[in-house]
C-alpha cells in the first residue's frame, strides 16, 4: 500500500542507549554493517519525539531537528533512509520530518541513535509499511548503527556483521534482558557543553586506517561483548561495570593511537574520582562515548552518594540521571 494521493503521517518516540560493550568500527562495502558486536542499556526519561508526513506536494525532503533547519549531512543520511522506504512501499513523495529532543544534543547522549530510530519507525509507519521490530531495526542499522539498538528496550545486543557483506544481509539488534532485569543507575556526567570535534563514523574510519592497536581492538572488543552478556545473565553488577569500563577503555586507547582523541582532562578527573569512589565502597564504573563526558554506572542505592561526590568535581557541569527503559514505539499514525 502506498501513501500517494494525500499525506499520511507518523509519529514515533524513541530514547536513546548507552553501549556498555562498544560498537566502534565497520565492514567495508555497502550497508553500515558493524565490524565488532556491541551490547547496550536503553535509557528511560530521555527521548527523541520524531514525526514523517509524507507529502505529494513536497519538491524534496526537509527536516527540521529541534526547530531549525538540518545540515546538509544530516538531512544527506535521513534521505537516504527515506529513499529505501520509499523503494520498499513504491511510493514517490518526499517526506517532511520534523524531531525533537527532550535532552540537549550537546549531552553526550547518542542523539543519532535515538533518532534515527524514531526516524525508521515512524517512516515504516506513514509509508503503511508493516514490518516487524527485526526489519526496523535493519533499517536504522543503516542509517546509523547504534540506533538499531534503540529500537528495544532493556540490555540490548548488536552482533557483529558479516565478513563481506552485499549490503543486502538481514542485521538487527535483539533484546538480551528487560529493563527490570539488574539494578543500574547511569550518571551521565556532563563535562562541557561544546559539540563533539570528530563525528563517530569518521573517527572509526580513521581508526581502523590509522590504529596499530586496531586488529588488537577488534578481537577485545567480541571478548568483552561476551563477557558483559554472561555478566549480565548472572546479574553480576561489578563484572558488568568493571567489564563496561575495560570495553570503554580499550576502545578509546585503540582511537587515540590513531590520533583520534575524545577525552580531555576534565574526563580523565572523572575517571580518577570514579575509581576514588571503588575504593571508598562505592560500587561506580565509568564509561566514555565519541566525547569527553563519563557515563557512571551505580547500584541504585549509591545514586545519592556517587551523584553528590561527582557533582562537586570542577570537571563537571551537571549530572543527567537515567535508567533502562524501553524500546522505540508508535504514537500516533493519520493523515
Ligand atoms: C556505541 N558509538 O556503541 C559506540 C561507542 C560511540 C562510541 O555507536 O557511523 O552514530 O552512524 O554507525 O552509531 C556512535 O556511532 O555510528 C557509536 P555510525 P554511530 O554506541
Amino acid at each position: 500500500m502506498g501513501a500517494e494521493g494525500s499525506s499520511r503521517l507518523a509519529t514515533a518516540i524513541a530514547h536513546p542507549n548507552i553501549a556498555l560493550a562498544k560498537y566502534w568500527g565497520k565492514r567495508g562495502g555497502r550497508g553500515n554493517y558493524p565490524a565488532v558486536p556491541s551490547l547496550s542499556v536503553t535509557l528511560a526519561g530521555l527521548a527523541t519525539r520524531t514525526t514523517v508526513t509524507f507529502d505529494p506536494a513536497l519538491q524534496r525532503d526537509e527536516l527540521v531537528l529541534d526547530g531549525l533547519e538540518a545540515s546538509h549531512a544530516t538531512l544527506a543520511r535521513t534521505a537516504g533512509l527515506l529513499h529505501a522506504v520509499r523503494a520498499h512501499a513504491g511510493i514517490a513523495s518526499f517526506a517532511r520530518v520534523t524531531s525533537a529532543n527532550d535532552f540537549p544534543t550537546a549531552s553526550g547522549l547518542a542523539s543519532s541513535a535515538s533518532g534515527f530510530a524514531a526516524l525508521a519507525l515512524a517512516a515504516t509507519h506513514a509509508a503503511g509499511l508493516d514490518w516487524s521490530a527485526e526489519r526496523v531495526s535493519d533499517l536504522a542499522r543503516r542509517a546509523s548503527a547504534s540506533a538499531a539498538r534503540s529500537l528495544f528496550g532493556g540490555f540490548v545486543e548488536l552482533a557483529e556483521g558479516p565478513r563481506a557483506p552485499s549490503g543486502d544481509e538481514l542485521l538487527a539488534a535483539r533484546q538480551v534482558a528487560p529493563p527490570s532485569h539488574i539494578d543500574l543507575a547511569v550518571l551521565v556526567c556532563i563535562t562541557t557543553e561544546a559539540p563533539k570535534s570528530v563525528a563517530s563514523t569518521i573517527g572509526m574510519l580513521e581508526t581502523q586506517k590509522k590504529s596499530p592497536y586496531w586488529s588488537a581492538w577488534r578481537g577485545e572488543a567480541a571478548r568483552l561483548c561476551t563477557c558483559i552478556r554472561e555478566a549480565l545473565e548472572r546479574r553480576d553488577f561489578h563484572a558488568l561495570g568493571e567489564l563496561s569500563e575495560s570495553s570503554a577503555l580499550a576502545m578509546h586507547a585503540c582511537a587515540m593511537a590513531a590520533g583520534v582523541i575524545y577525552v580531555s582532562g576534565s574526563t580523565l578527573d572523572v575517571i580518577a574520582r570514579v575509581r576514588a569512589l571503588r575504593g571508598e565502597g562505592i560500587g561506580a564504573y565509568a564509561t566514555m562515548d565519541a566525547g569527553p563526558h563519563v557515563k557512571v554506572l551505580v547500584q541504585e542505592k549509591d545514586v545519592p552518594s556517587a551523584k553528590a561526590k561527582l557533582g562537586v568535581l570542577p570537571a563537571v557541569n551537571r549530572i543527567l540521571e537515567a535508567r533502562p527503559g524501553d524500546g522505540a514505539r508508535i504514537c500516533e499514525v493519520g493523515r
